[in-house]
Order: C-alpha cells, then sequence, then structure tokens
C-alpha cells in the first residue's frame, strides 16, 4: 500500500482549534466494541476531522440505526445532538432532522447490514433526494453485532470462519450511489487513518450528501485467512485511486507539482479539495468513468480507495426546496401558520 498522503501546509496540529477548543472536546463516551474493531479506528477520525474543521460540537447531529457501527456515535462529539433510530430507518429519521433545521451539520454512521440489507430502500431514496449528510457506512462484510452472518456486501467466495462459503455476489453501495446520482462518493479503509481524515473533511466541506462506504474489520467475526474484509487481506489488497488533500478557505495552498498531476476542486464553503493522480485520466467527476473503474477493481479483485466521484455543484435537497434558512423550532407562530385572512378565504372558497 502506498503512503496515501499528499502534504500540504505545515501539516503541524495545533492544541487549540480555531473554536479555542480542545480535541478533547470533540471526545465521547468510552467504547464497548471488540479491541481492535475497526469501527473504533473509524471514530477516532471524525474526532480529528471536526475538531480540525473547527465546527462547533453543538452545530452537529449525529445519527444511527442498529449494529456494532451504529452504537459508535455514542463514542465520538458527546456534546452534539443525537438519534439512534429503529434498524435500517436512519435516513428518514436524519431526512426529517435536516429538513427542521438547515443549519445543522449531519452525520450518519450506518453498517453494511443496516445499509445494504434491511435499510437499503431507506437509503436509495436518500441519495436519490440528495440530503445534505455525511452518511458512513463501517463495512465489514458482516453482522457484526448479530454473530457474524454474511451480509449483503461480503465477497463472492469469502469464507466464514466456520467455513460456510459465500455464493452470493457483492453489492457494491458506491456503484449503487453513483448510479443514483450522488454527488461525492468515497471508499476508504479504518487502517488508512491519513486518508481517511482528508476524506472526511471533504465531506463536512461538501453541500448535499457524501456517501463514505469504510472498509471496516471485525476482529471477532471476520478477520482470518479466507475473509476479504479483515486487515491482512485489505492491506494488500488496497488500490489508491489518488492521494488526497484537503484545503480549508483560510489556508495558502502550495503546490510544486507538474501541471496535470494534480485536480484541484473548489468546494461550496471556499475550501479546496487536492487530488493528485495516480491514475491516468481519471476524472471524478464523470460517473461512467466511476462505474467502471469500479467494476474494474471488483473483477480484479482490488479494494479500490479515495474519492471516487466528485460533483459539488450538484443542488442538495434543501437548496432545492427554498425553504427558510431558520430552524423551523425558532419560527414565531405568525410565520408558521396562515393568517386569519387566508383561513377565512379558504372557508369562503369552499362554502
Ligand atoms: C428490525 C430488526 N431486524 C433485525 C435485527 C437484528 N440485527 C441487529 S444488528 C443487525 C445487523 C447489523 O449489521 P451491520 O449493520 O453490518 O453492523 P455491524 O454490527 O456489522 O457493525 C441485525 C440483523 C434488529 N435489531 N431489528
Ligand atoms: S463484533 Fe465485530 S463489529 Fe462488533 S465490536 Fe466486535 S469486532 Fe467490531
Ligand atoms: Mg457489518
Amino acid at each position: 500500500m502506498a503512503d496515501s498522503t499528499l502534504k500540504i501546509g505545515s501539516g503541524t496540529v495545533p492544541t487549540e482549534n480555531r473554536l479555542g477548543l480542545k480535541a478533547t472536546d470533540y471526545h465521547g463516551g468510552k467504547s464497548t466494541l471488540c479491541a481492535g474493531c475497526g469501527h473504533d479506528a473509524i471514530s477516532n477520525q471524525i474526532i480529528r476531522a471536526f475538531y480540525e474543521m473547527s465546527v462547533k460540537p453543538e452545530k452537529v447531529a449525529k445519527f444511527s440505526g442498529i449494529g456494532c457501527s451504529s452504537k459508535t456515535p455514542a463514542y465520538f462529539l458527546s456534546r452534539s445532538h443525537g438519534f439512534n433510530a429503529v434498524h435500517g430507518r436512519m435516513p428518514a429519521i436524519a431526512t426529517g432532522a435536516i429538513l427542521a433545521n438547515h443549519r445543522i451539520v449531519g452525520i450518519g454512521v450506518s453498517g453494511d447490514g443496516d445499509t445494504a440489507s434491511i435499510g437499503l430502500g431507506q437509503f436509495m431514496h436518500m441519495v436519490r433526494r440528495n440530503i445534505p449528510l455525511i452518511y458512513i457506512i463501517e463495512n465489514n462484510g458482516v453482522y457484526g453485532l448479530t454473530k457474524g452472518q454474511f451480509s449483503a456486501t461480503a465477497d463472492e467466495g469469502s469464507k466464514l470462519k466456520t467455513g460456510v462459503i459465500n455464493d452470493l455476489p457483492p453489492m457494491d453501495l458506491c456503484a449503487l450511489a453513483v448510479e443514483l446520482g450522488c454527488g461525492f462518493v468515497a471508499r476508504g479503509f479504518a487502517g488508512d487513518p491519513k486518508q481517511m481524515v482528508n476524506i472526511l473533511k471533504a465531506a463536512i466541506a461538501h453541500d448535499g450528501l457524501s456517501v463514505i462506504d469504510v472498509i471496516s474489520p471485525c476482529v471477532t467475526f471476520n478477520n482470518h485467512e479466507g475473509s476479504t474484509k479483515g486487515y491482512t487481506y485489505s492491506k494488500e489488497h488496497d488500490e489508491l485511486l489518488h492521494q488526497i488533500g484537503f484545503v480549508q478557505e483560510y489556508e495558502q495552498i502550495e503546490i510544486d507539482y507538474e501541471p496535470g498531476e494534480v485536480r484541484v476542486v473548489e468546494m461550496h464553503d471556499g475550501s479546496r479539495i487536492v487530488l493528485k493522480k495516480l491514475e491516468e485520466d481519471y476524472d471524478p467527476s464523470i460517473p461512467i468513468q466511476a462505474l467502471q473503474r469500479l467494476h474494474r477493481a471488483t473483477d480484479q479483485g482490488q479494494m479500490l480507495t479515495g474519492i471516487v466521484h466528485l460533483r459539488p455543484e450538484k443542488k442538495s435537497f434543501t437548496s432545492m426546496l427554498n425553504t427558510v434558512d431558520e430552524p423551523l423550532a425558532t419560527l414565531p407562530l405568525e410565520k408558521t401558520r396562515p393568517p386569519r385572512e387566508a383561513l377565512d378565504k379558504i372557508m369562503r372558497d369552499l362554502m
């Protein structure tokens, strides 16, 4: 696996962020997951990304469904709002909350079971609507919480500890998200924190849905020989699409690469994503290229990671609806119901 860091700026992490908060202000409760679970590594990078981006914890709302992965919002950002939904129903809850308050930064954490099985319908409609939400799938190929049955993302031919072989083809949630028109689709690996934190920062800056499928090994049920979602297998098969750098809008950008070697994508908030090409001719803004590359990766047994598809200009659902900017709960009564004359007119028209 190549080094996945594109170094930009000084790279030093200050002890306080621009809000004067410490990294500990972004921590959560103590994890109860198995030691070494990939999900904990992802929580650590979520803490780091929100801290380094100086997002006020009280501005964030965390959502999840059911599973070991869905427990993790309890382990980061304890000062933020949170809602633990029924299995597979997190998208509906997140959609409602975000429509009621455009100003919150929404982050959803789901599992491959929660998203690709029971929650698939909700997931697809959330993608179609482009709800502004960071949607993370902690993908270990199994239902960890219910003791390791294959999920719909398990690779064909992969083996359970008990020797059972998976005969069904995997569902690629990145390909599905591209197909449904998502403007930000990425795949990460819990064992590559440097890449992960930059993907998360880019997602925080994105105005729209970002689908981040993270290969996150389950050390208890799916990390053995024969598994294709364990640490060893994933490290050996990780294929980087590009190196990712992230520059916040107030930072200077210093790039000393040949023209054409680096692609800079400006985000809604003025920050920039810097992608150093590792593959000739790959353009992440073209959906058909993303789909082709994902299919090729599956055919060649590669675990392709990076920002697979990026269209920051796509309109999010909240901007399409053109509703008020203020949180609905803060609106005075006279703004939320029709005036007496309007009601009288309706009554007259009905008579
Ligand atoms: C309606 C309903 N059906 C089934 C279950 C049982 N169940 C709990 S978690 C889970 C799957 C979790 O798998 P995943 O989302 O991949 O999370 P992981 O534990 O692997 O992180 C299932 C089937 C449930 N809680 N509710
Ligand atoms: S069972 Fe698997 S997914 Fe669940 S906490 Fe343990 S290692 Fe993580
Ligand atoms: Mg799982």
